[in-house]
């Protein structure tokens, strides 16, 4: 047989957007929750950079019943007239030309936002259909795109269905999209609210002025953010609850030709760092450059101005970074050109230009806000906080040697209180930590002894929020928990010699009970940052309530299951409301909440550094509803593995 020839009209030449639809990870990272809503973002980002650049106020994103979306905006609408080469009008090239990644230079805008800046017709090119309508010299126009598979098999992607057309005349300026994302790509996946509306109120506080608006068709849910105080808004959204040292932010703005930074500050009595930076109003969780910079500024200008005003006596040493910024909360926005991200999950900030900038402009406008003998006063407020702690990092740095020193004396008495599992295989291994010394016995005599260690709390640990880590360290309740899971704390913590595979928080459905998982998970979130981040913390739920009739016993988590539960039982049932773990036996705790086959178990998360933020102060705080529903909006009930269940059989 002839051996097969290649020509040219084998060659595929990857035309357009078509080349979206066959590598959509290059452009929009996944096809999963995350790239479909990236969809949706594209398009919000543009009209957010038409809003920006001075045109427009207000964007509205309505998610349709039919599962398509809707963003619009008031800005001056895309441009109707014909492109002078392309021949075609201005709305059809943005929506049809793929931007590779870079759509900064030949834009008229100086700074655009977005994460990949690939554009609109990456959305276009990934929706079954996107119709876009611009609103625009008293006219409205419209253009309908639209993908499909023709006859012979070819594929063809956000082809316009017509040329842009005049529909009609109008008051207004502006430009409405809305498109389906192609089920073809997506699956059955739908868009989400909470995701959209908590990036949408992001959005508000990062762009000073801005109206946005999401509407839920499909749930009939609305809400709408504007904050006229932009990132000073934010910074007091973010210490709401807490005491605040200084009576309103302190704000700072620059820009130059490359460059646009807005920083806001405040202070609380509390004594960790929370610093919220952006680039291009994208979250650098990692942060970089931009805030090495602001870091780095700060505590020059603060260092100088105590010498200066004799806070720092002559002999007296200089003050760390780290004093300088105990109890802030901070946000900072800087806008460029080329941004460059770094770091283990793209979120931190490489330029080096933008230290350079952040850090002169920040020494700029910070000197010159201290100068004023009004605002002088600040200054005050902040070196006496760092002198405060600079006083106790010393004391922590000693405190912190004894601990280590201690630790191991005190792995002795450990024994005592802590039931260790006798199998040594940490996947495997659970560390149940249960209120009170009653619902540790039972959990002890209850457990599968081969995987299950048991950690009673006698009294409650202390609020980790409130303390310093000093103080949190002599805390004999914290040190058990710190000793019994192996892996240090702090800067030094290492999940290679964690000693359990789940940390499970076992306390009561009362408020002491909440009292004492919000201690815990805040002294998680503070000191084990990452025990949360890779999945190893959970909630048990123990039952609230037991139904029963002869052999009929169903035990119910939730007062919404109860009329059920009650039903099945039928006439003549018995019911017990159970008031604490230690109304349990020790087969009842087992079979109820310990037992892998049928437990409930919550495993904590944290996606949003800022809600987290929020979420620790909602649970410190006295009130109950807020803590709950937050629980409730921020727990996932579904993620228990399976891995236990396949290996105990
Ligand atoms: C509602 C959903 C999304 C937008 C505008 C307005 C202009 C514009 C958009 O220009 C930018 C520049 C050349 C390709 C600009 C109108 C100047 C004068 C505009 C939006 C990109 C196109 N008049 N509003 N684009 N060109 N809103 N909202 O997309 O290179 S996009």
């Amino acid at each position: 047989m002839a051996e097969k020839t290649y020509d040219s009209k084998d060659i595929v030449v990857l035309e357009g957007l078509d080349a979206v639809r066959l590598r959509p990870g290059m452009y929009i990272g996944t096809t999963g929750s995350k790239g479909m809503h990236h969809l949706l973002w594209e398009i919000v980002d543009n009209a957010i950079d038409e809003i920006s650049n001075g045109y427009g106020d207000t964007i509205t994103i309505t998610l349709n019943t039919d599962g398509s979306a809707t963003v619009e905006d008031n800005g001056r609408g895309i441009p109707v007239d014909n492109h002078p080469t392309l021949h075609k009008s201005g709305v059809e090239v943005v929506y049809t030309t793929l931007h590779a990644g870079g759509k900064f230079n030949n834009s008229n805008y100086k700074f655009s936002g977005g994460l990949h800046g690939v554009g609109a017709s990456v959305t276009n090119a990934l929706s079954k259909w996107c119709n876009v309508t611009v609103y625009k010299g008293g006219k409205e126009y419209e253009i309908k795109f639209h993908s499909f598979v023709d006859e012979a098999g070819k594929m063809h992607s956000g082809v316009p269905i017509a040329p842009l057309k005049q529909v009609g005349t109008t008051k207004k300026t502006g430009t409405k999209v809305t498109f389906l994302p192609d089920s073809e790509m997506f699956g059955a996946l739908t868009f989400n609210y909470e995701n959209i509306s908590r990036r949408a109120k992001e959005l508000a506080f990062l762009n000073k002025g801005l109206r946005i608006a999401v509407v839920d068709e499909r749930e009939h849910l609305e809400e709408s953010y504007h904050y006229e105080g932009g990132i000073a808004d934010y910074v007091n959204y973010l210490v709401e609850g807490k005491t605040k040292l200084l009576p309103k932010p302190v704000f700072f703005h620059g820009e130059d030709k490359n460059f646009d930074l807005e920083v806001a500050f405040t202070y609380t009595d509390s004594y960790t760092e929370n610093a919220f930076s952006f680039v291009n109003n994208i979250p650098t969780i990692e942060g970089g450059t931009h805030e090495t910079g602001f870091k780095s500024a700060f505590t020059k200008v603060m260092n100088d101005y105590a010498r200066s005003n004799n806070f720092l006596k002559e002999k007296e040493a200089n003050l760390l970074g780290e004093d300088f910024r105990e109890g802030i909360t901070v946000v900072l926005n800087i806008k460029m050109n080329n941004v460059q991200f770094e770091g283990q999950t793209k979120t931190k900030l490489g330029n080096p230009e933008a230290k350079t900038f952040v850090e002169n402009l920040t020494i700029k406008e910070l000197s010159k806000f201290f100068e004023d003998k009004k605002t002088g006063a600040i200054a005050e407020v902040i070196i006496n906080k760092a002198k405060g702690a600079a006083k106790v990092r010393e004391a922590a740095k000693k405190a912190k040697e004894l601990t280590r020193a201690k630790n191991n004396a005190e792995n002795f008495n450990l024994v005592g209180k802590l039931a260790a599992a006798t199998s040594r295989n940490r996947e495997l291994s659970e560390l149940f930590i249960v209120e009170g010394d009653s619902a540790g016995g039972s959990a002890k005599q209850g457990r599968d002894r081969r995987f299950q260690a048991i950690l009673p709390l006698r009294g409650k640990p202390l609020n980790a929020e409130k303390k310093r880590i000093d103080q949190v360290l002599a805390n004999e309740e914290i040190r058990t928990i710190i000793s019994a899971l192996n892996t240090g704390i702090g800067e030094d913590i290492d999940l290679t010699s964690l000693r359990y595979n789940k940390v499970i928080i076992l306390s009561d459905a009362d408020q002491d009970g909440a009292h004492i998982r919000a201690i815990l998970l805040t002294f998680f979130y503070r000191y084990m940052k990452e025990l949360i981040n890779d999945g190893h913390v959970y909630i048990g739920l123990p039952p609230l309530y037991k139904v029963s009739k002869k052999d009929f016993v169903e035990y119910v988590y939730s007062d919404n299951e109860l009329p059920d539960a009650i039903a099945r039982a039928g006439k003549g049932y018995d019911l017990q409301r159970y008031k604490g773990l230690g109304e349990m036996n020790p087969d009842q705790l087992w079979d109820t909440t310990m037992d892998p086959d049928k437990r409930m178990l919550i495993q904590v998360s944290i996606e949003d550094a800022a809600e987290a933020e929020k979420m620790v102060t909602t649970w410190m705080g006295d009130d109950i509803d807020a803590r709950k529903a937050y629980i409730s909006m921020h727990a996932n009930f579904d993620k228990e593995d399976e891995f236990y269940k396949n290996f105990k059989k």
